[in-house]
């Protein structure tokens, strides 16, 4: 298994406490957590890394007044791109991006500030978004002349729909506070966004590991296929889960009345 303390990282914090919860923070308050190509490979690095380091739970923060300001404008500009080194730079926000929705970790987010454009596109590949009071989302793209590159066609439009993908890409309208919610571009609006974020964290982490492998990476993958194909692979993947050892002693205890019972609790 690979040592996280292996991981060369500059603009992005990791730590892991005794439970195996990672915090992963973006470290470039300076830049607005822009995403310069230096942090998009520390997070392929990372989310390669994690699953296989017997993490639990992610948890994915930021340093600084802002989440992120998105693909690092500067940059950008200064490297001049071709079209072709352009579409290489997406590939690898894009291999960032789905080892965190597939890899098999819950990644939940706590988001503050700007929540922008590839900062959005970073956020939605996250399994949990929880936003704070001063937390607004944008596409800012169609403004700066650029178009989406690291996947909010896909994840953006799946979480809001395209119609109003469109219209913020289009108008610039921005999303905040219980119209975030209601739209879906979080799950979660909290004075103190860091605590919740770690209650679900400390919550998520009592499930077997292999629950929350299949919990997130197969229903993402189950997205991508028909609907006979995925459910023969939810068949697939429940015959593995569902007879694992954890669950054999957690179903006993369900039985001899010991397991804790699903109810609201005030
Ligand atoms: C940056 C970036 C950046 C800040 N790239 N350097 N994203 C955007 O269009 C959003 C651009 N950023 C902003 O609109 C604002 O910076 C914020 C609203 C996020 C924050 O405002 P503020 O007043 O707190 O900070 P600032 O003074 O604008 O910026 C502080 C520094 O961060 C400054 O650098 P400095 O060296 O002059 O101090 C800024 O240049 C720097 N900075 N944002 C580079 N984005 C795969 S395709 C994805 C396409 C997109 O993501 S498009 C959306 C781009």
């Amino acid at each position: 298994m690979r040592d996280i303390g292996d991981l060369k990282l500059s603009n992005i914090l990791l730590e892991v406490d005794d439970d195996g919860i990672a915090s992963v923070t973006l470290n470039r308050p300076d830049k607005r957590n822009a995403l310069d190509l230096a942090t998009i490979e520390e997070l392929v690095d990372i989310f390669t890394t994690l699953p296989r380091a017997g993490v639990r739970v992610a948890i994915l923060r930021a340093n600084g007044p802002h989440f992120s300001a998105g693909l690092d404008l500067v940059e950008h500009h200064r490297q001049n791109r071709s079209a072709a080194e352009f579409m290489q730079v997406c590939l690898r926000w894009h291999e960032a991006f789905n080892k965190m929705e597939y890899g098999g970790v819950p990644v939940i987010a706590v988001l503050k500030g700007a929540v922008v454009g590839g900062g959005l596109e970073l956020a939605a590949a996250a399994h949990i978004r929880v936003a704070g009071p001063d937390t607004y989302f944008g596409l800012p793209e169609g403004q700066r002349g650029l178009f989406t590159g690291g996947g909010a066609t896909i994840r953006v439009a799946d979480l809001i729909g395209k119609a109003r993908m469109i219209d913020m890409m289009l108008s610039g309208r921005l999303y905040r506070g219980q119209e975030a919610v209601d739209v879906g571009l979080c799950q979660y609006l909290e004075e103190d966004a860091e605590a919740r974020a770690l209650q679900i964290a400390r919550a998520a982490a009592q499930n077997p590991p292999l629950s929350n492998f299949a919990i997130c990476s197969a229903i993402s993958h189950m997205q991508n296929m028909s609907a006979l194909d995925a459910a023969y692979a939810e068949a697939v993947v429940a015959g593995m889960v569902n007879t694992q050892d954890a669950a054999r002693e957690r179903l006993a205890a369900f039985a001899d009345g010991t397991a804790a019972r699903i109810k609201p609790v005030d």
